[in-house]
C-alpha cells in the first residue's frame, strides 16, 4: 500500500468537481486502499480522492478511537439522499487546510446512498461525527471546503495564513 501526497491549499485542484466511477474494480480498491493508509497516518478521520489530486468520486472514512479496532468505510460514488431539516453546528479541520478550524452548521442527520469497496450499493443513515464527516468529504468531492461555508472575512483570513505557510515550507 502506499502514502500518498495530501494537497495543500490554496490549489487550484481542491476546487474542482470529481467524475463518478463506472464500477469498483481493482484500481478503484487499491485507490481505497492507500486513501485508507494515508489518511490513518495524517491521521484523520476522513479523506477524499480530490485531496490526493485524483478526480474520481471516491471517499474513506473511519471515526473509530484510536484505542478501538479500525471500522473503515470506503464509499464510491457517494450521494446524500436525504438529510434532517434540524441542523448542528460543530468545529471542523481539513488535511487540506492545516492548523485551520471553522464552526460550520449542517444537517444532523442523513441518509446516504454509496457503492462499497466490494461493488455493493448501500444505504446508510448517519448522525453526529459521521454525519458532520461525509458531509465533509462529499463537499470535497464538489470542490467545496468547509472555508466556503464561512464569510469572505474569515474565508481570505484563513487563505492568507495558508498561503504564508506554502511559502515558508517551500
Ligand atoms: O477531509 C478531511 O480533510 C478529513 C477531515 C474530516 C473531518 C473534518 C471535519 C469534521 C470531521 C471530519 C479530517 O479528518 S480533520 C481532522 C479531524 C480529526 C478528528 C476529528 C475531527 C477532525
Ligand atoms: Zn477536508
Amino acid at each position: 500500500m502506499t502514502v500518498l501526497p495530501i494537497i495543500i491549499a490554496p490549489d487550484p485542484i481542491l476546487k474542482k468537481k470529481a467524475i463518478p466511477i463506472q464500477t469498483v474494480d481493482s484500481e478503484i480498491s487499491q485507490l481505497m486502499k492507500d486513501m485508507l493508509e494515508t489518511m490513518y497516518m495524517a491521521p484523520g478521520i476522513g479523506l477524499a480522492a480530490t485531496q490526493v489530486g485524483i478526480l474520481k468520486r471516491v471517499v474513506v472514512i473511519d471515526i473509530s478511537k484510536k484505542e478501538q479496532l479500525n471500522e473503515p468505510i470506503c464509499m464510491a460514488n457517494p450521494e446524500i439522499v436525504w438529510s434532517s431539516e434540524e441542523e448542528v453546528t460543530a468545529e471542523e479541520g481539513c488535511l487540506s487546510l492545516p492548523q485551520q478550524y471553522g464552526e460550520i452548521t449542517r444537517p444532523e442527520r442523513i441518509k446516504v446512498r454509496y457503492i462499497n469497496e466490494n461493488n455493493q450499493t448501500i444505504n446508510k443513515e448517519a448522525s453526529g461525527l459521521l454525519a458532520t464527516c461525509i458531509q465533509h468529504e462529499l463537499d470535497h468531492l464538489q470542490g467545496i471546503l468547509f472555508i466556503d461555508h464561512l464569510s469572505s472575512l474569515k474565508r481570505n483570513i484563513i487563505l492568507r495564513r495558508l498561503k504564508k505557510l506554502k511559502k515558508l515550507n517551500a
